[in-house]
């Protein structure tokens, strides 16, 4: 089919993965005018979508209902649909393997389906972040195995998903979206198909090219992290307040860009993503140091911070052990429910393994079940912040009075500079 299609929304996209990214991009081509089909292999997901309900926070029922009872939307299993369609997004998970080598598996299953159903003319695209090289290297052998011929009787590019979950500002709609394909023809539809949805599209010359741009986006922001980590530790040795240090360096107003110190580095992008880089540079023989050590620094910062509780006990003659231990805060950052590689875990695992009786309050997460820690959310009452001997913050949530807890704790190590500016003796800082 020709490329006016994707100028007037006459085609039939699909959405392969209706998770925080493809969801998202399924409304809104849905909401551009499309016919929508998305994929998923969990079942409870696509009958709820059917019914109008979303489980992504970014995306309100209302909006999916009205594309779903427009006739705009559906979501299914049943991956043969794929023949039916002009153009499909591949928005699955790229976690990493316990080696810290890619798990692509995801992206070969979708692949795998696709190859099997598609209809000539077909626009693939993958928006899963992944290494350099994966669009070319796997996916576009798989899919020539058909017969078929990248850039005539199929199309293939690769865009980065920039999905910032919980964001306000910065959504789907409206965060340039980088597109880059293996032939210019493939480049041309794929940018065709988003603008047409889309408020910006940024073409790039090659799939290698897009692919690399999430991958320095991510590693830019895991490789200052773990400078100012580093900074942190530098400042705790030398009895420096590194959070004054960042805020008058902030002051800068050119060639600075502040990030903060933490308990370690959590989510599912910033602490996976690098690897994917350095895993592809070994492949050709290139040592990625920087996000090695970057790696190392952020992975440490747990560690530190239970040395850091356990001195401040020892500073009242107390012992990790045995001693009460209130985290304040769990998911990975403010203001979500995402546990995912949250430090805060490590660290309560720590401290539990040292004896110590830990407790955990934070508003967006019910249980650490899930991650094999027997614990519920503890309510934030005023026994429970008395009883604490001392008082953790690793998450900082807008809902969580903290100066009800310095007032009622008796020691409260801050490692968020929640209470930036406040002078008192209970306080402990990173
Ligand atoms: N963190 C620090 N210090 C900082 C910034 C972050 O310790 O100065 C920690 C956070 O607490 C968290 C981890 O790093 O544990 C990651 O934080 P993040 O702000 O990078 O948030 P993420 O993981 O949700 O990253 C996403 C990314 N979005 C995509 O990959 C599409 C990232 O590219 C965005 O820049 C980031 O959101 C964002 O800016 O919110």
């Amino acid at each position: 089919m020709s490329i006016e299609q994707f100028k007037d929304q006459s085609a039939r996209v699909g959405v392969i993965g209706l998770g925080y990214v493809g969801l998202p991009l399924a409304v809104e081509f849905a909401e551009a005018g499309y016919h929508v089909i998305g994929f998923d292999v969990v079942d409870d997901k696509v009958a709820g979508i059917n019914r109008g309900e979303s489980h992504i926070k970014d995306v309100p029922s209302s909006a999916l209902d009205a594309v779903v009872k427009a006739g705009r939307l559906e979501a299914t299993t049943d991956f043969s649909k794929i023949s039916e369609l002009n153009s499909v997004n591949i928005c699955v998970p790229t976690p990493l393997r316990k080696t810290k080598d890619p798990d692509v598996s995801y992206i070969v299953a979708a692949v795998e389906e696709i190859a099997k159903h598609m209809k000539p003319g077909l626009l693939v695209l993958l928006e899963s972040t992944t290494y350099p090289g994966t669009t070319d290297e796997l996916i576009l052998p798989m899919l020539e195995a058909t017969g078929h011929t990248v850039g005539e009787d199929f199309f293939l590019a690769f865009s980065p998903e920039r999905v910032d979950p919980g964001n306000p500002t910065y959504t789907t709609k409206n965060i340039p979206k980088v597109v880059g394909g293996i032939t210019p023809a493939c480049t041309e539809r794929a940018a065709a198909l988003y603008g047409s949805a889309l408020e910006t599209v940024v073409s790039v010359s090659s799939t290698r090219v897009a692919e690399m741009v999430k991958l320095l986006e991510n590693t830019f922001r895991s490789v200052n992290i773990g400078l100012v980590n580093e900074l942190a530790l530098m400042c705790d040795s030398m009895d420096i307040d590194v959070w004054e240090v960042i805020d008058a360096a902030a002051t800068k107003p050119f060639g600075f860009m502040p990030f903060y110190p933490g308990p370690g580095l959590g989510g599912h992008c910033i602490p996976i993503d690098p690897f994917y880089l350095s895993w592809k540079a070994r492949q050709v023989g290139f040592e990625a140091r920087f996000i090695e050590l970057a790696g190392q620094v952020n992975s440490f910062m747990p560690q530190h911070v239970v040395a850091k509780v356990a001195e401040a006990l020892n500073d009242v003659e107390k012992s990790v052990k045995g001693s009460n231990i209130l985290v304040l805060g769990v998911a990975y950052k403010n203001d979500i429910d995402d546990v995912r590689e949250s430090p805060a875990i490590d660290i309560i695992n720590e401290l539990l393994d040292l004896g110590g009786k830990v407790t955990y309050h934070d508003p967006y997460v019910a249980s650490l079940a899930g991650e094999g820690i027997a614990l519920d959310n503890q309510e934030l009452t005023d026994d429970a912040i008395k009883k604490a001997d001392l008082i953790l913050i690793t998450t900082r949530h807008g809902v969580t009075d903290y100066d009800r807890v310095l007032e009622m704790g008796s020691i409260v190590f801050d490692t968020r500079n929640v209470l930036k500016g406040v002078q008192s003796p209970k306080i402990r800082r990173l």
